[in-house]
């Protein structure tokens, strides 16, 4: 299956959550009228995309009705289509990936797919002809360490590990002296999602930057939020959280085969000054992908 075929499937319940309810809205009405946009405002937000980007969308479309004078209802609906595809297609989506070596860091709650997505990530960079090696700083629970361990050998790439308990900001200066040593392309590093407060997260993730500023001062850096795109609207607010602690450079959306709540991409493109890169959908290693806004918008309106 080719990658657009495979997100096209994955999105099938979004794009049916969306382009049912607005085609549903369009069905009752023919005319253009302030009663139509309202409908539109709830259906896009009964489609997880938000309050704040639905509402903007459909100021948009009122300033464009205004001023193309539009009165055909179809035509109002192309235009939606665009408007929503505007919002997706602002920003850079690449890794930061061009110095060797170069670091990217995983955080994100527990069960949003960060362990999974590193797997993925780190076979997907080895088939680019990348050396990689993995970092287990979620020490928290042993199992958590053999499920990296899993995916780097499914990967076939090195893992650095310490037992559990251990300091995560000590792992990942070993993962850093061996990224050095042995001349790693790409170092990714996982961390634990949930510490017993806000507080500890903010230093632990704090003590890790900290030794990766210092240890690797010109590296690139990718610092990626994995949410679980299941959770709709509370994705977003987790990214909002997170982004208080640390200094975000991207977003990794998960679970998005199977969900309806894929419209949540649309708000978090649009409320969040952070770009979503990368796209989880499936379980499976091939089934990450780098978030593509214009596949996106097509595979949601096609
Ligand atoms: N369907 C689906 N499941 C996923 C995806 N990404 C992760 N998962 C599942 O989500 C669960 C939690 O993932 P995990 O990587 O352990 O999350 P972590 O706690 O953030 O490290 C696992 O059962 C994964 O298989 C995805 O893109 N699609
Ligand atoms: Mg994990």
């Amino acid at each position: 299956m080719s990658f657009f075929d495979k997100l096209k499937q994955g999105l099938t319940k979004t794009k049916e959550a969306i382009t049912g309810k607005v085609n549903e809205v369009f069905s009752n009405f023919r005319k253009v009228d302030e009663e139509l946009l309202d409908e539109l405002e709830e259906a896009l937000i009964l489609s997880d995309v938000g309050v704040n980007t639905a509402s903007k969308i459909v100021d948009n479309l009122r300033k464009r009705i205004k001023l193309e004078k539009i009165e055909d209802a179809d035509k109002v609906k192309d235009i939606l289509k665009e408007e929503i595809s505007n919002i997706l297609i602002e920003k850079e989506t690449s890794l930061n990936l061009s110095t060797k070596p170069s670091v990217i860091l995983f955080v994100g709650v527990n069960g949003a797919g960060k362990t999974t997505s590193i797997g993925k990530l780190s076979a997907s960079l080895k088939s680019q002809g990348k050396k990689v090696l993995v970092a287990a700083a979620d020490t928290f629970r042993a199992a958590a360490i053999e499920q990296l361990e899993v995916w780097a050998n499914r990967a076939n790439v090195d893992l650095i590990k310490r037992p559990e308990g251990s300091d995560p900001a000590s792992v990942v200066f070993d993962a850093i002296t061996k990224t050095k040593n042995d001349n790693y392309d790409v170092l990714i590093i996982d961390t634990a999602g949930r510490l017993h407060t806000k507080k500890n997260l903010m230093e632990e993730l704090g003590k890790i930057q900290r030794i990766i500023d210092r240890e690797l001062p010109n590296a690139d850096q990718d610092i990626l939020i994995v949410l679980d795109g299941t959770t709709g609207q509370n994705a977003l607010i987790q990214a909002k959280e997170f982004s208080e602690v640390t200094n975000i450079t991207g977003i990794v959306l998960t679970k998005l085969d199977g969900t309806a709540k894929g419209g949540v991409v649309i708000g978090i493109c649009d409320e969040l000054n952070v770009p979503v890169k990368l796209i989880g959908v499936g379980e499976k290693i091939e089934d990450l992908q780098v978030f593509d806004a214009k596949e996106f918008a097509k595979a949601l309106f096609e």
